[in-house]
Protein backbone atom coordinates (compact mmCIF):
# COMPACT_ATOMS: atom_id res chain seq x y z
CA UNK A 1 0.00 0.00 0.00
CA UNK A 2 0.95 3.55 -0.59
CA UNK A 3 1.98 5.76 2.34
CA UNK A 4 0.80 9.13 2.18
CA UNK A 5 3.27 11.88 2.51
CA UNK A 6 1.63 13.48 5.33
CA UNK A 7 2.53 10.62 6.90
CA UNK A 8 6.40 11.15 7.04
CA UNK A 9 8.21 13.81 9.11
CA UNK A 10 9.30 16.85 8.01
CA UNK A 11 13.36 15.42 8.01
CA UNK A 12 11.80 12.01 5.67
CA UNK A 13 10.46 14.78 3.54
CA UNK A 14 13.18 16.41 2.80
CA UNK A 15 15.63 13.11 2.66
CA UNK A 16 13.16 12.01 -0.06
CA UNK A 17 14.57 14.69 -2.08
CA UNK A 18 18.11 13.49 -2.08
CA UNK A 19 19.58 12.64 -5.53
CA UNK A 20 22.37 9.97 -4.59
CA UNK A 21 25.79 10.50 -6.66
CA UNK A 22 27.02 7.76 -9.21
CA UNK A 23 30.32 7.38 -10.02
CA UNK A 24 31.87 8.57 -13.06
CA UNK A 25 31.99 5.50 -14.86
CA UNK A 26 27.87 4.68 -14.44
CA UNK A 27 26.77 8.31 -14.61
CA UNK A 28 25.51 8.30 -18.47
CA UNK A 29 23.74 5.26 -17.72
CA UNK A 30 24.66 1.31 -18.47
CA UNK A 31 24.36 2.02 -22.43
CA UNK A 32 27.63 3.73 -21.85
CA UNK A 33 29.68 1.46 -19.60
CA UNK A 34 32.07 -1.71 -21.26
CA UNK A 35 33.65 -4.73 -19.33
CA UNK A 36 37.02 -5.42 -19.13
CA UNK A 37 37.70 -8.72 -17.81
CA UNK A 38 40.70 -9.57 -15.55
CA UNK A 39 42.96 -12.70 -14.89
CA UNK A 40 41.13 -16.21 -13.90
CA UNK A 41 40.77 -16.16 -9.73
CA UNK A 42 41.41 -18.78 -7.09
CA UNK A 43 39.39 -18.92 -3.73
CA UNK A 44 40.95 -17.61 -0.72
CA UNK A 45 41.59 -21.12 1.12
CA UNK A 46 40.48 -24.12 0.06
CA UNK A 47 41.12 -24.26 -3.49
CA UNK A 48 40.43 -28.16 -3.82
CA UNK A 49 37.20 -28.69 -2.02
CA UNK A 50 36.17 -25.08 -3.66
CA UNK A 51 36.77 -25.80 -7.16
CA UNK A 52 34.77 -29.08 -6.61
CA UNK A 53 31.72 -27.82 -5.39
CA UNK A 54 31.83 -24.44 -7.98
CA UNK A 55 32.62 -26.52 -10.96
CA UNK A 56 30.63 -23.96 -13.49
CA UNK A 57 31.42 -20.88 -11.24
CA UNK A 58 34.36 -21.44 -10.09
CA UNK A 59 37.93 -19.39 -11.38
CA UNK A 60 36.08 -16.58 -12.99
CA UNK A 61 37.81 -13.27 -13.62
CA UNK A 62 37.66 -10.00 -11.51
CA UNK A 63 35.48 -8.05 -13.97
CA UNK A 64 35.97 -3.85 -13.49
CA UNK A 65 33.80 -0.96 -15.93
CA UNK A 66 34.89 1.59 -17.99
CA UNK A 67 33.12 4.18 -20.34
CA UNK A 68 32.49 3.06 -23.74
CA UNK A 69 29.37 2.39 -25.97
CA UNK A 70 27.83 -1.02 -25.56
CA UNK A 71 24.58 -1.08 -27.65
CA UNK A 72 23.41 -4.82 -26.66
CA UNK A 73 21.89 -4.17 -23.27
CA UNK A 74 19.43 -1.53 -24.61
CA UNK A 75 18.31 -4.07 -27.13
CA UNK A 76 17.59 -7.27 -24.36
CA UNK A 77 14.31 -7.09 -22.15
CA UNK A 78 15.14 -8.73 -18.87
CA UNK A 79 12.90 -9.22 -15.51
CA UNK A 80 14.89 -9.35 -12.05
CA UNK A 81 14.15 -9.97 -8.92
CA UNK A 82 15.73 -8.53 -5.87
CA UNK A 83 15.60 -10.24 -2.09
CA UNK A 84 16.91 -8.55 1.17
CA UNK A 85 17.79 -11.44 3.03
CA UNK A 86 19.58 -11.33 6.86
CA UNK A 87 19.70 -8.72 9.39
CA UNK A 88 18.73 -4.95 8.33
CA UNK A 89 21.23 -2.33 7.31
CA UNK A 90 20.62 1.14 6.48
CA UNK A 91 20.37 2.03 2.72
CA UNK A 92 18.73 -1.41 1.48
CA UNK A 93 15.83 0.54 -0.14
CA UNK A 94 18.60 2.57 -1.81
CA UNK A 95 20.05 -0.56 -3.47
CA UNK A 96 16.16 -1.71 -4.66
CA UNK A 97 16.51 1.70 -6.16
CA UNK A 98 19.54 2.02 -8.00
CA UNK A 99 19.07 -1.68 -9.33
CA UNK A 100 15.46 -0.45 -10.62
CA UNK A 101 16.83 2.87 -12.30
CA UNK A 102 20.08 0.88 -13.89
CA UNK A 103 17.61 -1.28 -15.24
CA UNK A 104 15.05 1.22 -16.43
CA UNK A 105 17.42 3.70 -18.01
CA UNK A 106 18.77 0.63 -19.92
CA UNK A 107 15.67 -0.53 -21.42
CA UNK A 108 12.15 1.03 -20.02
CA UNK A 109 10.83 -2.69 -19.96
CA UNK A 110 12.90 -4.21 -17.98
CA UNK A 111 10.82 -5.25 -15.31
CA UNK A 112 12.01 -5.76 -11.49
CA UNK A 113 9.58 -8.03 -8.75
CA UNK A 114 10.88 -7.76 -4.86
CA UNK A 115 10.69 -11.64 -3.34
CA UNK A 116 8.80 -10.95 0.03
CA UNK A 117 10.48 -12.17 3.38
CA UNK A 118 14.21 -12.55 2.88
CA UNK A 119 15.01 -15.96 0.37
CA UNK A 120 11.77 -18.07 2.35
CA UNK A 121 9.73 -16.29 -0.16
CA UNK A 122 11.36 -17.32 -3.03
CA UNK A 123 10.45 -20.29 -1.68
CA UNK A 124 7.10 -19.59 -1.76
CA UNK A 125 6.78 -17.59 -4.52
CA UNK A 126 5.72 -14.97 -2.76
CA UNK A 127 6.46 -11.29 -4.99
CA UNK A 128 5.96 -7.94 -5.38
CA UNK A 129 6.43 -6.10 -8.34
CA UNK A 130 8.41 -2.80 -7.85
CA UNK A 131 6.74 0.00 -9.27
CA UNK A 132 8.24 4.11 -9.15
CA UNK A 133 4.56 4.77 -7.68
CA UNK A 134 5.42 2.63 -4.60
CA UNK A 135 9.66 2.88 -4.16
CA UNK A 136 9.70 6.97 -4.43
CA UNK A 137 8.28 6.61 -0.58
CA UNK A 138 11.33 4.34 0.06
CA UNK A 139 13.96 6.11 -0.98
CA UNK A 140 17.11 7.60 1.04
CA UNK A 141 15.24 5.48 3.82
CA UNK A 142 16.18 3.24 6.45
CA UNK A 143 14.71 -0.50 7.10
CA UNK A 144 13.93 -3.32 4.47
CA UNK A 145 10.23 -2.84 4.99
CA UNK A 146 9.04 -2.24 1.29
CA UNK A 147 9.62 -6.05 0.97
CA UNK A 148 11.16 -7.39 4.39
CA UNK A 149 14.00 -9.39 5.35
CA UNK A 150 14.39 -13.02 6.49
CA UNK A 151 17.30 -15.49 6.95
CA UNK A 152 16.22 -18.95 5.39
CA UNK A 153 19.21 -20.67 3.90
CA UNK A 154 18.44 -22.08 1.01
CA UNK A 155 20.12 -25.74 1.12
CA UNK A 156 18.36 -28.20 0.64
CA UNK A 157 17.87 -30.14 -3.17
CA UNK A 158 14.32 -29.72 -2.84
CA UNK A 159 14.86 -25.70 -1.61
CA UNK A 160 17.15 -25.66 -5.15
CA UNK A 161 15.01 -27.12 -6.67
CA UNK A 162 12.11 -25.01 -6.07
CA UNK A 163 13.89 -21.70 -6.60
CA UNK A 164 14.92 -22.92 -9.56
CA UNK A 165 10.64 -23.41 -10.53
CA UNK A 166 9.50 -20.42 -9.03
CA UNK A 167 12.33 -17.74 -10.79
CA UNK A 168 11.12 -20.04 -13.72
CA UNK A 169 7.42 -19.57 -13.38
CA UNK A 170 7.59 -16.35 -12.75
CA UNK A 171 10.35 -15.87 -15.70
CA UNK A 172 12.91 -14.13 -13.58
CA UNK A 173 16.41 -13.25 -15.87
CA UNK A 174 18.27 -12.88 -12.78
CA UNK A 175 18.32 -12.51 -9.14
CA UNK A 176 19.91 -10.30 -6.39
CA UNK A 177 20.75 -10.87 -3.47
CA UNK A 178 20.91 -8.65 -0.80
CA UNK A 179 22.87 -9.47 2.34
CA UNK A 180 26.03 -10.87 4.09
CA UNK A 181 28.24 -13.66 4.32
CA UNK A 182 25.85 -16.21 4.79
CA UNK A 183 23.55 -14.84 2.32
CA UNK A 184 26.14 -14.68 -0.25
CA UNK A 185 27.50 -18.32 0.16
CA UNK A 186 23.45 -19.07 -0.96
CA UNK A 187 24.26 -16.81 -3.52
CA UNK A 188 26.83 -18.12 -4.91
CA UNK A 189 25.25 -21.73 -4.08
CA UNK A 190 22.36 -20.94 -6.33
CA UNK A 191 24.17 -19.74 -8.73
CA UNK A 192 26.28 -22.03 -8.95
CA UNK A 193 23.15 -24.94 -8.75
CA UNK A 194 21.13 -22.69 -11.90
CA UNK A 195 24.61 -22.83 -13.95
CA UNK A 196 24.73 -26.60 -13.42
CA UNK A 197 20.98 -27.17 -14.34
CA UNK A 198 21.95 -25.22 -17.88
CA UNK A 199 19.36 -22.37 -16.68
CA UNK A 200 20.00 -19.07 -18.66
CA UNK A 201 19.69 -17.35 -15.32
CA UNK A 202 22.08 -14.67 -13.23
CA UNK A 203 22.93 -14.28 -9.39
CA UNK A 204 24.57 -11.08 -8.02
CA UNK A 205 24.98 -10.63 -4.45
CA UNK A 206 25.58 -7.66 -2.96
CA UNK A 207 27.78 -6.87 0.45
CA UNK A 208 25.16 -5.71 3.05
CA UNK A 209 25.86 -6.47 6.96
CA UNK A 210 26.52 -3.50 9.78
CA UNK A 211 29.21 -5.86 11.43
CA UNK A 212 31.75 -4.42 8.25
CA UNK A 213 33.11 -8.13 8.19
CA UNK A 214 32.26 -8.75 4.74
CA UNK A 215 35.09 -7.25 3.06
CA UNK A 216 38.47 -8.11 1.62
CA UNK A 217 40.49 -5.79 -1.01
CA UNK A 218 37.62 -4.79 -3.44
CA UNK A 219 34.91 -4.91 -1.01
CA UNK A 220 36.29 -2.35 1.26
CA UNK A 221 33.33 -2.03 3.18
CA UNK A 222 29.33 -3.62 3.32
CA UNK A 223 26.89 -1.18 3.75
CA UNK A 224 25.00 0.08 6.53
CA UNK A 225 28.48 -0.25 8.72
CA UNK A 226 28.74 3.33 7.89
CA UNK A 227 25.34 4.81 9.69
CA UNK A 228 25.21 1.97 12.10
CA UNK A 229 28.28 2.74 13.52
CA UNK A 230 27.59 6.73 13.14
CA UNK A 231 24.05 6.03 15.20
CA UNK A 232 25.47 4.43 17.62
CA UNK A 233 28.37 7.18 18.07
CA UNK A 234 25.82 9.19 18.80
CA UNK A 235 24.91 7.07 21.48
CA UNK A 236 28.40 6.18 23.19
CA UNK A 237 28.93 9.80 23.17
CA UNK A 238 25.70 11.15 24.60
CA UNK A 239 26.92 8.01 27.64
CA UNK A 240 30.47 9.11 27.56
CA UNK A 241 29.14 13.16 28.01
CA UNK A 242 26.88 11.57 31.07
CA UNK A 243 29.66 9.68 32.54
CA UNK A 244 31.77 12.58 33.06
CA UNK A 245 29.14 15.18 34.31
CA UNK A 246 27.67 12.94 36.91
CA UNK A 247 31.04 10.76 37.75
CA UNK A 248 29.51 8.02 39.47
CA UNK A 249 28.90 5.28 37.22
CA UNK A 250 30.81 2.51 35.22
CA UNK A 251 29.06 2.13 31.58
CA UNK A 252 28.71 -1.18 30.48
CA UNK A 253 27.74 -0.93 26.36
CA UNK A 254 27.66 -3.43 24.10
CA UNK A 255 27.60 -3.31 20.69
CA UNK A 256 25.97 -5.50 17.64
CA UNK A 257 28.48 -7.01 15.62
CA UNK A 258 28.10 -10.55 15.80
CA UNK A 259 31.71 -12.04 14.94
CA UNK A 260 34.22 -9.52 14.20
CA UNK A 261 34.47 -6.06 16.32
CA UNK A 262 34.61 -3.81 13.29
CA UNK A 263 31.69 -1.95 14.93
CA UNK A 264 33.46 -1.68 18.16
CA UNK A 265 36.55 -0.36 16.50
CA UNK A 266 35.34 2.23 14.90
CA UNK A 267 32.60 3.32 17.41
CA UNK A 268 35.98 3.61 19.82
CA UNK A 269 37.97 5.71 17.04
CA UNK A 270 34.76 8.08 16.99
CA UNK A 271 33.85 8.78 20.58
CA UNK A 272 37.26 7.25 22.62
CA UNK A 273 36.02 5.55 25.40
CA UNK A 274 38.13 4.23 28.73
CA UNK A 275 38.38 0.73 27.78
CA UNK A 276 37.49 -0.86 23.84
CA UNK A 277 37.27 -4.29 24.09
CA UNK A 278 38.68 -6.07 20.97
CA UNK A 279 37.55 -9.46 20.40
CA UNK A 280 40.09 -10.42 18.04
CA UNK A 281 42.83 -9.23 20.08
CA UNK A 282 41.13 -11.51 23.15
CA UNK A 283 42.04 -14.34 20.87
CA UNK A 284 45.12 -13.94 19.20
CA UNK A 285 46.49 -12.94 22.95
CA UNK A 286 44.72 -16.65 24.15
CA UNK A 287 42.99 -14.57 27.03
CA UNK A 288 40.61 -16.48 29.53
CA UNK A 289 37.32 -14.73 30.81
CA UNK A 290 39.48 -14.09 33.82
CA UNK A 291 42.00 -12.21 32.26
CA UNK A 292 39.63 -9.91 30.41
CA UNK A 293 38.06 -9.28 33.70
CA UNK A 294 41.22 -8.63 35.75
CA UNK A 295 42.52 -6.03 32.40
CA UNK A 296 38.96 -4.21 33.11
CA UNK A 297 39.81 -3.88 36.77
CA UNK A 298 42.91 -2.92 36.64
CA UNK A 299 42.03 -0.16 34.77
CA UNK A 300 39.10 1.01 37.07
CA UNK A 301 41.59 0.48 39.78
CA UNK A 302 44.43 3.37 38.26
CA UNK A 303 41.18 5.34 37.23
CA UNK A 304 39.53 4.80 40.92
CA UNK A 305 43.35 6.05 42.95
CA UNK A 306 43.35 9.06 40.66
CA UNK A 307 39.49 9.93 41.89
CA UNK A 308 37.34 8.63 39.73
CA UNK A 309 35.16 6.03 39.87
CA UNK A 310 33.33 6.20 36.59
CA UNK A 311 34.28 5.22 32.50
CA UNK A 312 32.68 3.84 30.06
CA UNK A 313 33.66 0.30 28.24
CA UNK A 314 32.67 -0.94 24.85
CA UNK A 315 32.24 -4.63 24.71
CA UNK A 316 31.55 -6.02 21.05
CA UNK A 317 28.88 -8.45 21.05
CA UNK A 318 30.80 -11.12 19.21
CA UNK A 319 33.39 -11.10 22.02
CA UNK A 320 32.35 -13.97 23.84
CA UNK A 321 33.35 -16.36 20.91
CA UNK A 322 36.78 -15.36 20.94
CA UNK A 323 37.59 -16.04 24.54
CA UNK A 324 38.88 -19.14 23.64
CA UNK A 325 37.55 -21.52 26.61
CA UNK A 326 33.99 -19.82 25.71
CA UNK A 327 34.60 -20.58 21.84
CA UNK A 328 35.12 -24.05 22.36
CA UNK A 329 32.03 -24.34 24.95
CA UNK A 330 29.83 -22.62 22.11
CA UNK A 331 31.33 -24.62 19.40
CA UNK A 332 31.06 -28.00 21.02
CA UNK A 333 27.02 -27.00 22.60
CA UNK A 334 26.30 -25.82 18.61
CA UNK A 335 27.19 -29.53 17.37
CA UNK A 336 25.50 -31.20 20.55
CA UNK A 337 22.19 -28.85 19.63
CA UNK A 338 23.02 -30.03 16.11
CA UNK A 339 23.00 -33.58 16.51
CA UNK A 340 19.92 -34.44 18.94
CA UNK A 341 17.96 -31.52 17.66
CA UNK A 342 14.32 -33.26 18.28
CA UNK A 343 15.59 -34.61 21.50
CA UNK A 344 16.64 -31.37 22.41
CA UNK A 345 13.63 -29.05 21.50
CA UNK A 346 11.24 -31.50 23.90
CA UNK A 347 12.59 -30.29 27.33
CA UNK A 348 11.02 -27.38 28.91
CA UNK A 349 13.20 -26.74 31.75
CA UNK A 350 16.51 -24.35 31.83
CA UNK A 351 17.60 -26.73 34.26
CA UNK A 352 16.90 -30.02 32.33
CA UNK A 353 18.48 -28.23 29.11
CA UNK A 354 21.63 -27.90 31.36
CA UNK A 355 21.55 -30.97 32.50
CA UNK A 356 20.99 -32.75 28.44
CA UNK A 357 24.28 -30.67 27.54
CA UNK A 358 26.41 -31.08 30.45
CA UNK A 359 26.26 -35.04 30.20
CA UNK A 360 27.48 -34.74 26.81
CA UNK A 361 30.50 -32.13 27.70
CA UNK A 362 33.77 -32.53 28.82
CA UNK A 363 34.33 -32.72 32.58
CA UNK A 364 36.24 -28.66 31.50
CA UNK A 365 33.11 -27.78 29.39
CA UNK A 366 30.30 -28.76 31.71
CA UNK A 367 32.45 -27.22 34.69
CA UNK A 368 32.82 -24.01 32.85
CA UNK A 369 29.20 -23.76 31.80
CA UNK A 370 27.65 -25.04 35.78
CA UNK A 371 30.02 -22.34 36.98
CA UNK A 372 27.99 -19.18 34.33
CA UNK A 373 24.91 -17.29 35.51
CA UNK A 374 22.19 -19.10 34.78
CA UNK A 375 21.11 -16.45 32.74
CA UNK A 376 24.04 -16.50 30.55
CA UNK A 377 23.46 -20.32 30.41
CA UNK A 378 20.44 -20.52 28.57
CA UNK A 379 20.97 -17.84 26.11
CA UNK A 380 24.18 -19.95 25.10
CA UNK A 381 21.53 -22.85 24.76
CA UNK A 382 19.30 -20.60 22.35
CA UNK A 383 18.17 -21.78 19.01
CA UNK A 384 21.00 -21.21 16.15
CA UNK A 385 19.77 -19.68 12.79
CA UNK A 386 19.49 -21.65 9.83
CA UNK A 387 22.72 -21.12 9.29
CA UNK A 388 24.37 -22.72 12.19
CA UNK A 389 25.09 -19.06 14.44
CA UNK A 390 24.13 -18.69 17.79
CA UNK A 391 22.19 -15.57 18.96
CA UNK A 392 24.83 -13.62 19.97
CA UNK A 393 22.88 -10.46 20.56
CA UNK A 394 20.41 -12.24 22.72
CA UNK A 395 23.82 -13.19 25.28
CA UNK A 396 24.31 -10.56 27.74
CA UNK A 397 27.71 -10.34 27.89
CA UNK A 398 28.14 -6.67 29.42
CA UNK A 399 25.91 -8.40 32.16
CA UNK A 400 27.96 -11.06 32.81
CA UNK A 401 31.49 -9.07 32.77
CA UNK A 402 29.21 -6.58 35.05
CA UNK A 403 28.78 -9.53 37.67
CA UNK A 404 32.29 -10.64 37.25
CA UNK A 405 33.96 -7.73 37.69
CA UNK A 406 31.71 -6.16 40.69
CA UNK A 407 32.97 -9.82 42.39
CA UNK A 408 36.68 -9.28 41.68
CA UNK A 409 36.64 -5.57 43.13
CA UNK A 410 35.13 -6.87 45.81
CA UNK A 411 37.23 -9.51 46.87
CA UNK A 412 40.20 -6.95 46.19
CA UNK A 413 38.24 -4.87 48.88
CA UNK A 414 38.19 -7.47 51.42
CA UNK A 415 42.17 -7.78 50.79
CA UNK A 416 42.92 -3.63 51.26
CA UNK A 417 43.55 -3.26 47.98
CA UNK A 418 40.65 -1.08 46.25
CA UNK A 419 38.47 1.13 48.32
CA UNK A 420 36.93 3.04 45.56
CA UNK A 421 33.09 2.76 44.66
CA UNK A 422 32.20 0.78 41.81
CA UNK A 423 28.34 1.51 40.59
CA UNK A 424 27.32 0.11 36.61
CA UNK A 425 24.97 0.95 34.36
CA UNK A 426 24.57 -2.07 31.66
CA UNK A 427 23.50 -1.22 27.85
CA UNK A 428 23.13 -2.90 24.45
CA UNK A 429 23.28 -0.76 21.63
CA UNK A 430 22.16 -3.04 18.10
CA UNK A 431 18.70 -2.91 16.63
CA UNK A 432 18.71 1.19 17.27
CA UNK A 433 21.33 1.59 14.62
CA UNK A 434 20.25 -0.79 11.92
CA UNK A 435 17.30 0.48 10.21
CA UNK A 436 18.36 4.33 10.89
CA UNK A 437 18.18 6.95 7.76
CA UNK A 438 21.30 6.22 5.84
CA UNK A 439 23.56 8.44 6.20
CA UNK A 440 25.14 9.98 2.81
CA UNK A 441 27.67 7.82 2.06
CA UNK A 442 25.39 4.81 2.80
CA UNK A 443 22.92 6.09 0.47
CA UNK A 444 25.20 7.03 -2.50
CA UNK A 445 27.08 3.60 -2.22
CA UNK A 446 23.86 1.45 -1.79
CA UNK A 447 22.69 3.34 -4.74
CA UNK A 448 25.50 2.76 -6.94
CA UNK A 449 25.91 -1.30 -5.74
CA UNK A 450 22.23 -1.64 -7.33
CA UNK A 451 23.22 -0.02 -10.41
CA UNK A 452 26.13 -1.60 -10.56
CA UNK A 453 24.68 -4.67 -10.16
CA UNK A 454 22.30 -4.17 -13.09
CA UNK A 455 25.09 -3.37 -15.34
CA UNK A 456 26.34 -7.14 -14.11
CA UNK A 457 23.45 -9.29 -14.95
CA UNK A 458 22.26 -7.04 -18.25
CA UNK A 459 25.78 -8.38 -19.29
CA UNK A 460 25.08 -12.32 -18.01
CA UNK A 461 27.42 -12.60 -15.47
CA UNK A 462 26.58 -14.66 -12.94
CA UNK A 463 27.95 -15.42 -8.98
CA UNK A 464 29.63 -12.60 -8.67
CA UNK A 465 29.25 -10.14 -5.94
CA UNK A 466 28.55 -5.82 -7.10
CA UNK A 467 31.82 -4.22 -6.13
CA UNK A 468 32.15 -0.52 -5.67
CA UNK A 469 35.60 0.44 -4.65
CA UNK A 470 38.26 3.66 -3.58
CA UNK A 471 35.60 4.45 -1.25
CA UNK A 472 37.71 7.07 0.82
CA UNK A 473 37.72 9.36 -2.54
CA UNK A 474 34.61 11.28 -4.07
CA UNK A 475 31.77 9.22 -5.53
CA UNK A 476 32.72 10.73 -8.76
CA UNK A 477 36.14 8.54 -8.40
CA UNK A 478 34.65 5.53 -7.10
CA UNK A 479 35.61 2.22 -9.52
CA UNK A 480 33.20 -0.48 -10.19
CA UNK A 481 33.02 -4.31 -11.02
CA UNK A 482 32.30 -7.58 -10.00
CA UNK A 483 33.76 -10.11 -8.04
CA UNK A 484 33.50 -13.68 -8.53
CA UNK A 485 31.69 -14.91 -5.07
CA UNK A 486 33.63 -18.27 -5.02
CA UNK A 487 36.83 -16.44 -4.63
CA UNK A 488 35.69 -15.11 -1.70
CA UNK A 489 35.36 -18.43 -0.18
CA UNK A 490 36.61 -21.20 2.21
CA UNK A 491 35.49 -24.37 4.25
CA UNK A 492 34.09 -24.13 7.62
CA UNK A 493 31.70 -25.75 9.68
CA UNK A 494 28.48 -25.23 10.28
CA UNK A 495 26.06 -27.41 12.93
CA UNK A 496 28.58 -29.81 13.12
CA UNK A 497 28.90 -30.09 9.18
CA UNK A 498 31.97 -28.78 6.74
CA UNK A 499 30.02 -26.42 4.59
CA UNK A 500 31.69 -23.76 1.97
CA UNK A 501 31.11 -20.18 2.86
CA UNK A 502 32.31 -16.88 2.63
CA UNK A 503 35.28 -15.77 4.58
CA UNK A 504 34.87 -13.72 7.29
CA UNK A 505 36.93 -10.48 7.58
CA UNK A 506 37.93 -9.75 10.95
CA UNK A 507 40.04 -6.82 12.35
CA UNK A 508 43.02 -7.31 11.42
CA UNK A 509 45.52 -6.99 14.38
CA UNK A 510 48.23 -6.12 11.75
CA UNK A 511 46.05 -3.84 10.39
CA UNK A 512 46.48 0.15 10.07
CA UNK A 513 43.03 1.21 12.62
CA UNK A 514 44.00 -1.34 14.64
CA UNK A 515 47.71 -0.10 15.15
CA UNK A 516 46.30 3.60 15.42
CA UNK A 517 44.12 2.02 17.99
CA UNK A 518 46.83 0.55 20.38
CA UNK A 519 48.72 4.13 20.21
CA UNK A 520 45.91 5.60 21.80
CA UNK A 521 44.01 3.47 24.39
CA UNK A 522 45.99 4.18 27.25
CA UNK A 523 45.65 7.87 27.41
CA UNK A 524 41.92 7.24 26.71
CA UNK A 525 41.97 5.09 29.40
CA UNK A 526 43.10 6.95 32.18
CA UNK A 527 41.98 10.49 30.70
CA UNK A 528 38.80 11.94 29.65
CA UNK A 529 39.26 12.02 26.03
CA UNK A 530 35.78 11.37 25.46
CA UNK A 531 34.42 12.39 21.98
CA UNK A 532 30.71 13.58 21.06
CA UNK A 533 30.21 12.95 17.51
CA UNK A 534 26.50 13.72 17.66
CA UNK A 535 24.01 12.33 15.20
CA UNK A 536 23.87 11.71 11.87
CA UNK A 537 24.34 14.85 9.38
CA UNK A 538 22.53 14.99 6.22
CA UNK A 539 22.81 18.43 4.92
CA UNK A 540 25.47 20.83 5.76
CA UNK A 541 29.02 21.41 5.55
CA UNK A 542 30.65 18.69 3.25
CA UNK A 543 33.01 17.59 5.97
CA UNK A 544 30.28 16.31 8.10
CA UNK A 545 27.87 15.15 5.59
CA UNK A 546 30.24 13.52 3.22
CA UNK A 547 32.40 11.45 6.02
CA UNK A 548 33.40 8.24 5.63
CA UNK A 549 34.16 5.91 8.18
CA UNK A 550 37.14 6.25 10.50
CA UNK A 551 38.02 2.62 9.63
CA UNK A 552 38.07 3.26 5.82
CA UNK A 553 40.17 6.51 6.00
CA UNK A 554 43.28 4.26 8.47
CA UNK A 555 42.69 1.00 5.70
CA UNK A 556 42.67 2.88 2.17
CA UNK A 557 44.27 6.21 2.71
CA UNK A 558 48.16 6.40 2.43
CA UNK A 559 49.35 8.55 5.32
P1 LIG B 1 23.75 -9.83 9.04
O1 LIG B 1 25.10 -10.46 9.15
O2 LIG B 1 22.72 -10.70 8.47
O3 LIG B 1 23.84 -8.53 8.33
O4 LIG B 1 23.21 -9.47 10.49
C1 LIG B 1 24.07 -8.93 11.44
C2 LIG B 1 23.38 -8.68 12.76
O5 LIG B 1 22.85 -7.39 12.82
C3 LIG B 1 24.39 -8.92 13.89
O6 LIG B 1 25.09 -7.76 14.19
C4 LIG B 1 23.50 -9.43 14.99
O7 LIG B 1 24.18 -10.26 15.89
C5 LIG B 1 22.46 -10.22 14.26
O8 LIG B 1 22.33 -9.61 13.00
C6 LIG B 1 21.14 -10.22 14.96
O9 LIG B 1 20.28 -11.06 14.28
P2 LIG B 1 18.71 -11.02 14.37
O10 LIG B 1 18.26 -9.86 13.54
O11 LIG B 1 18.28 -12.30 13.76
O12 LIG B 1 18.35 -10.85 15.79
Amino acid sequence: MKKKQSNFSELQIERAKFKPLLPEVLKNGLNSVVVVKGKPTKSVADHGKIKELFQHTYGLPIVTFKKGKNKALKKKTVKVAVVLSGGQAPGGHNVIAGLFDGLKKTNKKNTLIGYLGGPSGILKNKYQEITENILCDYRNTGGFDYIQSGRTKIEDPEQFCSTKENLSICAVDALVIVGGDDSNTNAAMIAEYLKAENMDKCVIGIPKTIDGDLKNKYIETSFGFDTATKIYSELVGNICRDANSARKYWHFVRLMGRSASHITLEVGFKTQPNIVLIGEEILAKNMTLSNVVNNIVEVIIKRSKAGKDFGVILVPEGVIEFIPEIKELISTLNDILAENKDEFSKLCSMEDKKQFVCKRLSKKLSTLMAELPSGIASQFMSERDPHGNVAVSLIETEKLLIEMVSKKLLELKKENKYNGKFASISHFFGYEGRCGMPSNFDANYTYALGYNAAMLLLNGFTGYMSYIKNLSLSTKEWECGGLSLPMMMNIEKRSGKEKPVIQKALVDLKGKPFREFVKNRNKWALNEEYLFPGPVQYFGPKDITEMTTKTLQYEHTKK
